[in-house]
């Protein structure tokens, strides 16, 4: 087991990023059940996940999503979320419910439609200007459900377009990240359905150019923490969108399904040194002449996005939102555990039940105490999710936001 002052330090440097949507109301394509108190506007979004921070300290980030989160004044937003001590993440550009894209938007058949769609990304980019954020986060619900539909090769040429356009445009030190997802809305072909049609896209882009593991957008059985390896390897890894799913794109509170999954996803980014920059690498074997190395970046560059991507259709969203941001730091604190030099001697000696030992070791070990005593450093209660029921916000906001509209994205 490593030392525990070194666990906790590395969780003190590992920032959580909020998505504003998990805020608003959400359900399934049968029904939203509204809930009191939920923002009205992207400012109040933004004070919900400011609450999310003040109890775990560990999620001063809050991903937009536009025109969900459309304002007049971006500044102004970018500084109401740092004047509660939160700064503005992830600009998600939404290119899917607009009655244009019924075919599609950067991949339609009609040249109207993917300039419309163009626009609405480079506009994306000037909100991350005026927000200050790092990254444009682009999901594509182009596909086709039938076969014949459409040209396949040609929707990937209307594609890469789209994204050479967009990535031009894209000033020093901000990242494309392009996230795929198997299937739906389209049901037959997909345009961005897998890690390799999107690495592929961003390898020809260039280094700015990054994949996003939405850890809910698998087959059923994929074994994520596998291309998590390979693109840290690549140096092509650009963020999660964390949550959980039994069934298919369920979007639950992540850890709420499958931990160990979480927990195997954070060793590897562990091992690659990539939980936060500057992160200390464990060691690892030494490198054949046949490794497959990082393309152009050299190697993992620091400042993977460790984004949620949630709804909470039926419970409370704030203490979802906690808890979520808590099964996290579990999985982080306990991959943090592993004894990198007991599971490389393993290894090297082949000793398979050793090796896979170490892991479980790790894995089952009860991190709460020490996650409670690493708040009790930062001031915070020892219980996030209890304090913040404790606090009251919950009743203040559902007696102050009367009127207005709901956020939600409706269905
Ligand atoms: C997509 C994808 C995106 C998210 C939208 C709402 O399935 O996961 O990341 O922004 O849903
Ligand atoms: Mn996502």
């Amino acid at each position: 087991m490593r030392e525990l002052t070194a666990v906790k330090d590395a969780l003190k440097k590992h920032q959580i990023e909020l998505p504003s949507w998990a805020f608003g109301n959400s359900g399934t394509r049968f029904k939203v059940f509204g809930q009191p108190g939920v923002p009205r506007t992207p400012f109040e979004k933004a004070d919900d996940a400011a609450q999310v921070n003040q109890y775990t300290g560990a999620a001063p980030v809050m991903a937009v999503h536009i025109p969900w989160d459309k304002v007049d004044d971006y500044e102004a937003l970018a500084a109401h979320a740092n004047g509660n001590g939160i700064r503005i993440g992830a600009v998600n550009a939404n290119v899917f419910q607009d009655d244009d894209y019924k075919l599609g938007s950067v991949c339609h058949p009609d040249p109207r439609v993917r300039a419309k769609a163009r626009a609405h990304l480079l506009d994306c980019v000037d909100i991350m200007d005026a927000t200050g954020s790092r990254d444009l986060k682009l999901w594509f619900a182009d596909g086709t459900n039938y076969p014949g539909q459409d040209d396949i090769a040609a929707r990937q040429d209307r594609l890469a377009e789209a994204l050479a356009a967009v990535y031009a445009r894209l000033g020093a030190g901000q990242r494309m990240l392009l996230e795929y997802k198997l299937f739906e809305p389209a049901f037959y072909a997909t345009d961005v359905p897998d890690w390799g049609t999107a690495l592929l896209h961003c390898t020809a882009l260039g280094d700015q150019a990054q994949v996003v593991v939405d850890t809910g957008h698998h087959a059923p059985g994929v074994n994520i923490e596998f291309i998590v390896a390979l693109l840290l390897k690549a140096g092509k890894l650009g963020g999660f969108d964390f949550n959980s799913r039994f069934y298919a794109d369920d979007d639950l509170m992540v850890g709420a399904a499958d931990p160990f999954q979480l927990f195997r996803i954070m060793h590897e980014v562990i091992k690659a040194g990539a939980l936060y920059p500057g992160q200390h690498v464990p060691p690892s074997p030494p490198p054949r002449p046949t490794e497959i190395t990082a393309t152009s970046a050299g190697a993992q560059p620091p400042g993977i996005a460790f984004m949620l991507d949630q709804c909470h259709n039926i419970e409370p969203k704030i203490p979802a939102q906690i808890r979520s941001v808590m099964n996290v730091q579990e999985a982080v604190a306990k991959a943090l555990l592993v004894d990198a030099d007991a599971l490389l001697a393993a290894q090297r000696a082949g000793d398979v039940l050793a090796a896979n030992a170490a892991l479980m070791d790790a894995y089952n070990t009860d991190v709460r105490p020490l996650l409670a005593e690493l708040r009790a450093e930062l001031g915070l209660a020892p219980d996030p999710v209890a304090a913040y029921l404790a606090s009251g916000y919950g009743a203040k906001i559902v007696s102050e936001r009367v009127g207005g509209t709901a956020a939600g994205w409706g269905a």
